[in-house]
């Protein structure tokens, strides 16, 4: 891809135009062993040159008898130039907060390397707090340098902001292929602090803009400018299949029937979406739904919320980046001037932040991996023990919300697993932070409901089919053998669904 512009003219502060240089000659001023603070944010706004340098310079070093790691922050999940080069380089020694990328999963799940899951909110926060340790480098993407020294950012915010506060040293990547009408869409909140300084943040509608459009930075602690014209890389979104518009139905008739009620205003609330193409489904399921004016308070702006705003079913939308397929992504770029004013991005702590979340009284829709039968929810870990991915933003979202939505398949594996099982194998969410569980097979209304009112619901609303009679007998069996009656179980049995697949592969009885 050409540089469309002459390359300063990204660049604006003349000072800072001789600290260009190679990504190479960048990596090599990254200490052995030091803790880096990266942009990115899903697939969006990471660096992409200087952490591939890096994983080379890493990878000879090693070869050379020499092998050192780093430690890695980000604002969330980055692309594979960042996560998949460092992690296969065998270069990371530690990583927060959050993690997709299937080379460092499995370097994860190997007990090689470190990952320290945490709600996203909390990241700057306890950044500042001191117990994370100290932040050595910065490397942070931009879409480009004012005349004055000011950062423009990305296609995501994260935690860019406290990096370039924290960090020693800065790396900057500006890169030619973000759009220039990116700039002016961010809005960076300079307002926070620790307790007992802390106020409360002025923002009581998605759409108000709290701070300033660009990043601050003392020039003096810039070491290196990268020039790069790399796309962001986020996978491509299944097209909705039968499964995923089953989910999207029995949500969008929930929410017809909140309005019908009066719990709900006709243009709902402030929506969040959280990842996966089932999260995109119920998206598209808006577009053909009778709802006007809406709005969004969320993460992550993926294909299905574009679509939205662009079609103006969505009047505006606030998140911390964009997670756009590659082909929505081009075509963001080409039309990114149409969302100016509908479009904000800030950074993580503000886009999650459960004083917001809990004011505006956001619409919360996450997947899961499997829920139990009194509505416990684990996102995160497989049999209990392999991380799929994190906990997300999905705990900042669904304990504050004003409507807290689970969504999953039923089955996953090829109907091998169920996503209803007797007991979780590992708790994200309690029972307290889940009031709508959705799967395919219908939805389960918790609000207001008993532990034993709730199995009865999931079970039959919610389980497959496959499943149900076993789930019955359980929960039958449960009622009368069980230490308390109040959420009923067999201690001993509880996770043999579990153990079952583990052993054989299925949970299905032989
Ligand atoms: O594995 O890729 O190997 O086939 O998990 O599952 O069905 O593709 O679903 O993409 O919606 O992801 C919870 C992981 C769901 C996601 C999770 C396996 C399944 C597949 C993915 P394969 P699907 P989705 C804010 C919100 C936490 C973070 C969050 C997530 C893979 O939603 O990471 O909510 N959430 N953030 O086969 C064994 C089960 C399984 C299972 C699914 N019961 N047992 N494997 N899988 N269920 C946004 C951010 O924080 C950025």
């Amino acid at each position: 891809m050409t540089i469309a512009q002459p390359i300063a003219s990204r660049i604006g502060d003349p000072t800072l135009r001789n600290r260009v240089m190679s990504a190479e000659d960048a990596a090599a001023l990254v200490a052995p062993g030091s803790t880096i603070g990266m942009s990115g944010f899903t697939g969006s706004g990471y660096p992409k040159s200087v952490p591939l340098a890096l994983a080379a310079r890493i990878e000879a070093e090693h070869a050379a008898g020499n092998p050192f790691q780093v430690k890695v922050w980000t604002g969330a999940s980055t692309g594979p130039e960042l996560d998949g080069a460092l992690a296969k380089a065998g270069g990371i020694e530690f990583r927060l907060p959050y993690n997709s990328d299937p080379i460092a999963r499995e370097k994860i799940n190997a007990g090689e390397m470190n990952y320290f899951d945490m709600h996203l909110s909390q990241v700057a926060p306890m950044a500042w707090q001191g117990f994370l340790g100290k932040l050595d480098t910065a490397i942070v993407e931009v879409s480009g340098i004012t005349s004055d020294g000011q950062l423009i950012p990305s296609s995501s915010i994260g935690n860019n902001k406290t990096w370039l506060d924290q960090a020693e040293k800065v790396i900057l990547e500006v890169n030619h292929w973000q759009s220039e009408a990116l700039r002016g869409m961010h809005d960076i909140y300079y307002g926070t602090a620790l307790p007992p300084h802390r106020r409360p943040i002025p923002l009581s509608s998605p759409n108000d803009r709290i701070g300033q459009p660009y990043f601050r930075c003392d020039p003096k602690k810039i070491v290196a400018i990268v020039e790069t014209d790399a796309p962001d890389r986020n996978a491509p979104f299944k097209a909705p299949d039968e499964v995923a518009q089953s989910i999207a139905g029995h949500l969008l008739d929930f929410f017809l029937h909140e309005v019908s009620k009066g719990r709900l205003p006709p243009q709902l609330l402030p929506l969040q979406s959280g990842v996966g193409n089932v999260a995109n489904a119920v998206l598209t399921g808006l577009m053909n739904s009778p709802f006007e004016n809406m709005t969004a308070y969320t993460e992550v702006i993926q294909d299905g919320m574009l679509e939205l705003l662009d079609a103006g079913k969505l009047r505006s939308a606030s998140a911390t980046s964009l997670s756009l397929s590659p082909t929505a992504a081009e075509w963001f770029n080409d039309h990114a001037y149409r969302f100016r004013d509908k479009l904000i991005l800030r950074p993580q702590e503000i886009s999650n932040h459960p004083e917001i979340v809990r004011r505006l009284g956001c619409i919360a829709m996450n997947g899961l991996i499997e829920a139990d039968i009194y509505g416990a929810v684990n996102s995160t870990h497989v049999m209990g023990s392999r991380i799929q991915n994190g906990i997300g933003g999905s705990g900042d979202f669904a304990r504050n919300a004003y409507v807290s939505v689970f969504m999953t398949p039923s089955t996953a594996k090829n109907g091998k697993i169920s996503a209803i099982v007797p007991k979780v194998a590992h708790v994200d969410h309690i029972a307290q932070d889940v009031q709508i569980l959705v799967t395919e097979q219908g939805l389960a209304d918790l609000r207001g409901l008993a532990p034993k009112q709730r199995a009865a619901l999931i079970i039959e609303n919610c389980a497959h089919p496959d499943f149900r009679p076993a789930l019955r007998d359980y929960y039958k069996r449960a009622m009368e053998g069980s230490y308390g009656k109040h959420a009923p179980h067999l201690l001993d049995e509880a996770l043999s669904w579990h153990l079952r697949f583990v052993k054989t592969g299925s949970m299905q009885a032989e």
